[in-house]
């Protein structure tokens, strides 16, 4: 059976899973968009053979409505995934799960209330063939036990609207979840530097780059640069340094050139294309789980978790301070599938 799924918010990212939903994942297709600007959501409804429904609770509530896509502006994804397991519908809900940490918790709270997961949130870097094999490294256990971790999350450029809290609640959200996961293990302590050497490609609202902290429950030391306009590209790099060897991520490319003496490889240009596979393997488990009444991608403690940091990360900016992380206990709802 084609699983009929409905997606709230028709922006860039809503498009892009749209495509992946009808072309490259096996089992479900979009049958009904829901978005704020009507004039456009009818256009592209009828652009892709689906039904504009201008209410997005409507679209929630539908009974020819299987799984809902929430790819809305990001103060909206609380609300509608509230309304998703109000109605028992399951729910993709791009990250940030919710703005702040309370609602992260106001949608754990629901679901623990219904007794099952409904909730998947899109941190689709679990997902990558990268992180999957240095997982799959450090789980074997060879190279002993990590100790430090250095990364960078550089994009090309960012627009005017993009400023300084961004770099932590659009940007570093991906390390700190993909991170947790990988490490196994929860943050303690967050500390942002704000350099005072900046790049003069950046405007008035926007910091950039900074240096990032965080530290584990172990004591895992991380240290994250974000850096929004690198100019040469979208470069995400992460080198855990073990006991006994270092293992890192390359950018995934499927050619080089060699020419007048120089050897060059491509730099994807963002995270479209850097994560697309990441993104397609996301969906399709989201697909398979609905089929199968389990869904096992990340939870909506994940999110919660990735809120709690983000928070602490953002306090640690503001102040200047270093910062320790506080969190809720886990409820066991999600135990069994914890970082699996
Ligand atoms: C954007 O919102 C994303 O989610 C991208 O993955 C990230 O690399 C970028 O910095 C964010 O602005």
């Amino acid at each position: 059976m084609e699983l009929r799924i409905g997606v709230i918010g028709i922006g860039a990212m809503g498009r892009d899973h749209v495509d992946r939903i009808n072309n490259r994942v096996n089992g479900a297709s979009v049958t009904a968009i829901s978005d704020i600007n009507r004039e456009e959501g009818l256009k592209y409804g009828a652009e892709i053979g689906a039904e504009f429904i201008s209410n997005a609770e409507d679209l929630i509530a539908s009974d020819e409505i299987d799984g809902v896509v929430i790819t809305s502006w990001d103060p909206t994804h609380e609300e509608y995934v509230l309304e998703a397991i109000k109605n028992n519908k399951y729910v993709f809900c791009e990250k940030p799960l919710s703005v702040d940490s309370a609602g992260c918790m106001n949608i754990v709270n629901a679901e623990v209330e219904k007794g099952e997961r409904l909730v998947q949130v899109g941190f689709m870097r679990r997902f990558d063939r990268g992180y999957e094999d240095i997982k799959k490294e450090l789980d074997k256990g060879q190279l002993g036990e990590p100790l430090l971790l250095h990364c960078t999350h550089r994009n090309a450029e960012v627009d005017s609207k993009y400023d300084t809290p961004m770099a932590v609640e659009n940007t570093a959200v991906h390390e700190v979840d993909a991170l947790r996961w990988l490490l196994q293990e929860d943050f303690v302590q967050a500390e942002v530097i704000l350099p005072k050497k900046q790049t003069t490609n950046t405007h008035a609202n926007l910091h950039d780059p900074q240096f990032m902290l965080l530290q584990t429950e172990s004591g895992v030391c991380i240290d994250l640069e974000v850096f929004v306009n690198c100019k040469f590209g979208y470069d995400i790099n992460c080198k855990v340094v073990c006991e006994n060897g270092e293992i890192g991520l390359t950018n995934p490319t499927y050619y080089s050139i060699k020419t007048e003496n120089k050897d060059y490889k491509r730099v994807p240009s963002d995270w479209k294309e850097r994560f697309i596979e990441a993104y397609d393997k996301e969906f399709q488990l989201w697909v398979d789980g609905i089929k199968q009444e389990s869904i096992t991608g990340p939870s909506a403690w994940d999110g919660y978790m990735a809120s709690v940091t983000t928070t602490a990360l953002s306090l640690a900016r503001d102040t200047g301070e270093k910062t320790t992380i506080n969190f809720e206990e886990m409820p066991s709802l999600y135990k069994q599938e914890q970082f699996v």
